[in-house]
């Protein structure tokens, strides 16, 4: 709308009017009296059709004026988009300019906007602009809601780095937004440590990926839209699958290392093992004491735990281990051990007869006593050897006895040895010599000899007649 807009700033006198009806109106400067009384107005039309209502007055008209005086104003029309994202002020308030004049304008922004550019008759970023009204003007002021994105999504379920999880498993997640805008989702998930997309722009924070792998990785994220297009994103999660229960496991076995069985022990005491699983992994090692409450130990493949013994009577308690791949258990490995938290002294033992370097055949019993400082009825048992051969148990412990065939024995020297031992400890060795000499054996040892050499003669004349026949 082009409007060219005159204003009567004095009136002239009543000749002048008669110009109205033309293009412009011609005003002459003039001290003007006005004479509010007159009742009626005369009507002055300009080109647009619009009327101004002129009062007449006595006018005493200022002949010097030579030339008539125009004035040319123009609209500025100013409007924001959104019209609730802010507000706009000018330098001079109006609308309507002599031509020439610089109207600042400036945007500015409600609560929860931003400005965003001029449009129409301006341009640009800046909030405050010069507008020089040489035309009609019309400009925009342009708003745009302030937007915070949404918040990482989080919370993953199932959670990140889980195992054995279900085959028939729905993912999901946490999810808000400053804004409380409406959220939607893409999906991303695979195999692949960089998974691909498999839903998009969905609206619940849950997606169901179908039956999964046994025994298999997964990875998967989350990227969050909101109503303004702004998005955040999930780190990569993962979680691995069980395995499949219909193959059959092998279970796993363990061993105890340490202590050995029937060891005694006192004091802090590491016990310490070894675990292994053919066609999976050992989960937990478990321990547990004269059948109580089973405790896991530290490690698995290689394991240890460790054992206040002060906590146990004094005396003999089993010691148990098992381990555990996921689906089974392994047959558990036991041994016993003998807790001696006051301190023992070992036993001791003598060798009464036969005496030492004497000489003996035929059946012989040996004989003996052992004793325990500690109190006799500790003695477990007593031990002979032969010639540095196993220990065999004897009869008796504090009066020991022992027969012994020594024409089962070469004759000659022969050590005897022998030790008793209090449950804890063994006592020092006693050991004697015994010369055994059974006279029935040597007789036979001649005899023999003498065979053979007649077999050997008998075999050397039966070569040499053979040769000379030949
Ligand atoms: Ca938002
Ligand atoms: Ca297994
Ligand atoms: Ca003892």
């Amino acid at each position: 709308m082009m409007m060219k807009c005159l204003a009567v700033l004095s009136l002239f006198a009543i000749l002048s009017l008669s110009v109205v009806l033309a293009d412009e109106i011609e005003v002459y400067d003039a001290d003007v009296m006005l004479d509010t009384s007159l009742q009626e107005p005369a009507i002055a039309v300009i080109d647009t059709g619009e009327s101004i209502d002129v009062r007449y007055a006595d006018v005493m008209l200022d002949t010097s004026l030579q030339e008539p005086t125009i004035r040319t104003w123009y609209i500025l029309t100013v409007s924001v988009f959104p019209s609730n994202g802010g507000y706009v002020e000018l330098s001079r308030a109006g609308g309507l300019y002599d031509e020439g004049t610089v109207v600042t304008v400036t945007a500015i922004a409600k609560d929860g906007y931003v400005f965003s550019h001029w449009s129409g008759d301006a341009s640009g970023t800046n909030p405050t602009i010069q507008i020089t009204m040489d035309s009609d003007k019309n400009v925009v002021a342009n708003f745009e809601l302030i937007n915070n994105p949404p918040e990482k999504p989080s919370s993953p379920y199932p959670a990140n780095g889980a195992i054995n999880v279900s085959i028939t498993t729905t993912l999901s997640w946490q999810c808000s937004d400053m804004d409380n805008d409406a959220l939607t989702y893409d999906v991303y998930f695979g195999t692949s440590s960089n998974p691909p997309k498999v839903a998009n722009g969905i609206s619940t924070n849950s997606y169901n990926p179908g039956t999964l792998q046994y025994s298999t990785t997964y990875y998967w994220k989350v990227v969050v839209w909101d109503e303004h297009g702004a998005k955040n994103e999930s780190e990569i999660w993962h979680f691995t699958t069980l395995t499949n229960p219909s193959h059959e496991n092998i279970p796993p076995t363990i061993k105890i290392n340490y202590p050995a069985n029937g060891s005694t022990v006192y004091g802090a005491l590491i016990i310490k093992g070894v675990a292994n699983d053919e066609d999976g992994s050992i989960i937990k090692v478990e321990i547990r004491i004269d059948g109580g409450e089973w405790k896991e130990a530290n490690g698995t493949i290689s394991w240890s735990y460790e054992l206040d013994t002060t906590e146990l009577d004094n005396g003999f308690h089993i010691i148990e281990a098992r381990s555990y791949d996921g689906i089974n258990y392994s047959e558990i490995a036991k041994i016993t051990v003998n807790v001696n938290n006051i301190g023992n002294i070992p036993p001791k033992i003598e060798i009464l007869s036969p005496e030492n370097g004497s000489t003996v055949k035929g059946s012989i019993i040996i004989q003996g006593k052992a004793w325990d400082e500690d109190g006799n009825e500790s003695l477990v048992r007593v031990e002979i050897s032969i010639d540095k051969g196993g220990w065999k148990e004897v009869t008796g412990t504090v009066n020991w006895t022992c027969s012994l065939d020594t024409t089962k024995l070469s004759n000659g020297e022969h050590l005897i040895e022998a030790r008793s031992y209090d449950g804890i400890n063994y006592s020092e060795i006693a050991k004697i010599i015994i010369n055994v000499q059974n006279e029935g054996k040597e007789r036979e040892a001649l005899w023999f000899a003498i065979g053979v050499i007649i077999a050997i003669a008998i075999a050397v004349i039966a070569i040499a007649w053979y040769m000379k026949k030949k």
